[in-house]
């Protein structure tokens, strides 16, 4: 007779796969809990110490650990010394194994949860038998997601054994599984102990979603999110309407939802290729979209926004008037849905404006960036300022309308690639320059597309002048004020080029490059 053991934490759907295997006289041994559930629904059970021959002991700390059930799993039937050796031993085949494991993630996602109550969900007997049953795979048929019962079942009633490919893929699914397990045990431990970059770090994600293709469409990928990620990241959003979202418009929708969760009044982001291209902020969210689509009607086309109050009626209705990829907010009123629903090729996105859930990985939140051969880590660039961090060194000093401004424009800086300029006025953006290789080439992007509204405008740069040619450029365009971090050993150059023209210029102290 053959034997399965079953030792769920999550019972959903057990009975029904316990059924079939008794239907196909197959012996079910299974632990405590499990045995007690099967047995009240009528199953035959054979309880585990019945096998082991000891009890279950320390709050069932050790259940299965025991040669009578690693000796059933381990041994290679057709290896005559491994069935010799078990059978001297009166040790049985086991060749079913069905095991998920403690609940160890939904343990730690407890607000408070202890250290103690977390240590006793680490699982130890389960992954061992996952394990053992994986490494024989040819032997053993090892199933520890749920979501397999239903092909289970379906072999077992056309009476048709899984392949040795099949077999395989059980196998490897459990490694997946197992390696995911001890990744968040050992994040969760590592966070604990305040080590912020050990030696060694395992990362651990799951599939969300296949994707059409990647940046370009000779490119397959996927998107997978972070264990418990938050709902007000992207990966946490849900999708109330439109296609799904592509590799770069999620890519995208994680830039504009970075910018315009930096802010507390109503604001409005525009992004295209991971850049702002337009930001303002206003009193209600109606006028911050106004700004961020006047401050470049032509780039927006196409573009993801994202606001960071509820979309009203007005709102969603001028909206419409263009081509959007994605609108992304805390949540759409019944009639801007009616309104926005409309347009087939629109995603709408509802994500939370609050940071909720998540486990950081590696305590602090961290950016991850890949290289070839190796992973970049570092802390989230998380730093604002404060009007009395600035260092004025010019002889004329910012107005107060100025210094907001300057602020402003210090704060979508440092969301735009470096180079980066970004030029604002009346709390919105009127040229951003991105991505360039010089300063000053930065800036002449900006102040070209700011046009007439360069005059009276102020400049954010997210690193020091080099020279003075990007003041000197911001003084024939007009713009008043200035924020960068200085630093340049010809600071003197750029102060006086400031001074010559009246403009003011602060100094942060902080530089802001993203590339
Ligand atoms: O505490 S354990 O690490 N020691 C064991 O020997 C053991 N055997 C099975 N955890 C163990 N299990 C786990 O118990 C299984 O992985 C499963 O998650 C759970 C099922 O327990 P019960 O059947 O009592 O509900």
């Amino acid at each position: 007779m053959k034997r399965a053991l079953i030792s769920v934490s999550d019972k959903t759907g057990i009975l029904e796969l316990a059924q079939a295997l008794v239907r196909h006289e197959i012996e079910i041994v299974s632990t405590g809990g499990t045995a007690k559930l099967l047995k009240e629904n009528g199953i035959p059970v054979t309880g585990i110490s019945d096998i082991t021959g000891f009890p279950e002991i320390m709050d069932g700390r050790v259940k299965t650990l025991h040669p009578n059930i690693h000796g059933g799993l381990l041994a290679i039937r057709s290896n005559e010394s491994h069935m010799r050796a078990i059978q001297e031993l009166g040790i049985q085949p086991i060749d079913y194994v069905i095991v998920n494991l403690y609940p160890f993630q939904a343990t730690i996602e407890k607000p408070d949860v202890t250290l103690e109550d977390a240590i006793e969900n680490i699982d130890i007997g389960g992954p061992s038998m996952l394990r053992a049953a994986a490494k024989n795979y040819q032997d053993v048929l090892v199933v520890v997601d749920a979501a397999d019962y239903p092909a289970v079942i379906e072999h077992l009633e056309q009476g048709k054994p899984f392949t040795r490919e099949e077999r395989l893929a059980f196998a490897a699914k459990v490694f997946r599984h197992t390696a995911a397990y001890d990744a968040l045990v050992s994040q969760y431990l590592t966070k604990q102990t305040g080590v912020e970059y050990p030696e060694r770090i395992t990362l651990t994600y799951e599939k969300a979603q296949d994707l059409r293709y990647g940046e370009n469409p000779h490119q397959s990928a996927a998107f997978y999110r972070e264990p418990s990620a938050g709902k007000h990241t992207i990966a946490g959003a849900r999708q109330l309407h439109g296609k799904e979202l592509s590799y770069n418009n999620i890519n995208d929708a994680n830039a504009a939802l970075a910018i315009v969760q930096e802010f507390a009044e109503p604001a409005v982001v525009a992004v295209k290729h991971t850049n702002p291209c337009g930001v303002g902020i206003a009193g209600t969210i109606f006028d911050a979209y106004m700004k961020a689509y006047e401050a470049d009607p032509v780039s927006i086309f196409g573009g993801i926004v994202a606001l960071n109050r509820p979309v009203d009626k007005a709102t969603a209705q001028k909206m419409a008037e263009i081509f959007l990829e994605i609108i992304i907010a805390p949540s759409f009123d019944a009639d801007a849905l009616d309104i926005l629903t409309q347009k087939k090729n629109l995603r709408l996105l509802e994500v939370s404006q609050e940071p909720s859930g998540g486990i950081p990985a590696l305590g602090e939140p961290k950016t991850l960036l890949k290289v070839n051969g190796g992973l970049l880590i570092q802390d989230v660039d998380t730093q604002t300022l404060q009007p009395a961090d600035l260092k004025v060194v010019t002889k004329r000093q910012p107005t107060d309308e100025e210094m907001k401004q300057l602020l402003f424009a210090w704060t979508v800086v440092k969301h735009v690639k470096s180079n980066a300029i970004v030029l604002a006025k009346d709390n919105c953006t009127v040229g951003v320059g991105a991505g360039q290789m010089n300063r000053v080439g930065a800036a002449k992007i900006a102040i070209e597309q700011a046009g007439e509204r360069a005059k009276g405008a102020v400049l954010a740069s997210d690193a020091f002048f080099p020279m003075s040619d990007t003041v000197e450029a911001a003084a024939s365009a007009g713009i008043t004020a200035i924020i960068q971090p200085g630093g340049s050993i010809k600071d003197a150059d750029s102060i006086a080029a400031a001074d010559e023209a009246g403009i003011a210029m602060v100094f942060t102290g902080i530089r802001h490059f993203k590339h």
